[in-house]
């Protein structure tokens, strides 16, 4: 099996051989597997470690009692093979908005001292995000002095957000997937994966496997952030860069933290393919708010349905 992309970003800030030499790397990720690491990110180490704290402390004083207790960890106890529905996920998760509102101030049990880290750790997220929608408008050829850069434009406002989620340790992995297989609605999705624990999986197609084959991303090292691309830079590309499906699977080696920040389109933003050669097969334009409402009911089912059904209803 190839190795997952590592891109180094330092690269972007070198001479003209090292940055175009880092801009083929990320083209070739986004479109030969739409999911990568990358490394020399701008988010600071330490940052990331104040989060995580944050997260294990959040998820033992808040969430991890009442998990157990729920419905679905007292059931899968006594669960037998197909006792389990296949609609449930094993995860404890919240999701906080940071644009246009920041929603952090509504969650009580934030501690002052984990605020601040939260929203510097937000800050240089963002950052990291829009220099990726840079760099995939200059790879695709649509960024130009006269528009600007397109997916940052066409995002404009972003709505960004995090979900927080812990995967408990599950006694039963066999009968549940801590994230069932999906693709991701928005834009650019940078992830903050467990340095210990395992789980996540994409579905690499064009790898060498027929229906193509999970490939497991394993715990972070050295720092990495891990991304990937969501249905709207597909959209966006024309199918040049892809939206991966993914999945969790729980695991009975420990609990599993992953802090995934989701850059998106605002709801009014209008999308649309930006290359008219393949425009038939993509929906077009239409507003992000109304995919996303679509996307809501749909987010396990196939994605190429999603987007011809989006086409037929909103264009
Ligand atoms: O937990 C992860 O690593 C991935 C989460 C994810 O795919 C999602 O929330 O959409």
């Amino acid at each position: 099996m190839d190795q997952i992309p590592v891109i180094d970003l330092k690269g972007l800030a070198g001479d003209d051989d090292e940055r175009s030499r880092t801009m083929a790397k990320l083209h070739e990720a986004c479109r030969d597997w739409g999911f990568f690491w990358v490394e020399n990110h701008g988010v600071e180490a330490a940052l990331m470690e104040d989060v995580k704290r944050f997260v294990y402390a959040h998820y033992e004083d808040h969430l991890e009692k009442k998990f157990y207790a729920s419905d679905l960890a007292k059931n899968l106890n006594h669960a037998i093979a197909g006792d389990v529905s296949g609609e449930a996920d094993w995860e404890a998760t919240y999701f906080i908005q940071h644009r246009p509102k920041n929603t952090a101030a509504s969650f009580p049990d934030i501690p002052a001292a984990a605020r601040h880290a939260l929203d510097a750790y937000i800050a240089q997220t963002i950052s990291l995000a829009e220099l990726l929608a840079d760099c995939i408008s200059l790879n695709l050829g649509l960024h130009t002095a006269a528009a600007g850069a397109a997916v940052r434009e066409a995002f404009a406002p972003p709505f960004v957000g995090t979900k927080f989620a812990m995967y408990p340790a599950c006694p039963r992995p066999e009968l549940v997937w801590g994230l069932r297989a999906h693709t991701d609605a928005g834009g650019i999705i940078l992830l903050l994966q467990d340095d210990a624990v395992g789980g996540l999986e994409f579905l690499r197609v064009g790898g060498g496997g027929d229906g193509g084959e999970w490939v497991p991303v394993g715990p972070t090292k050295g720092g990495r952030m891990f991304v990937n691309i969501g249905d709207q830079v597909e959209v966006i590309s024309g199918g040049a860069y892809r939206s991966v499906v993914h999945r969790v699977a729980a695991g009975t080696e420990g609990r599993r933290l992953s802090v995934a920040t989701f850059y998106n389109p605002g709801p009014d933003a209008v999308i649309s393919p930006a290359t008219a050669t393949v425009a038939a097969e993509y929906p077009g334009p239409y507003r992000y708010g109304d995919y996303l409402e679509y996307y809501q009911g749909t987010k396990f089912g196939d994605k190429d349905a999603r987007f011809k059904a989006v086409k037929k209803l909103f264009g």
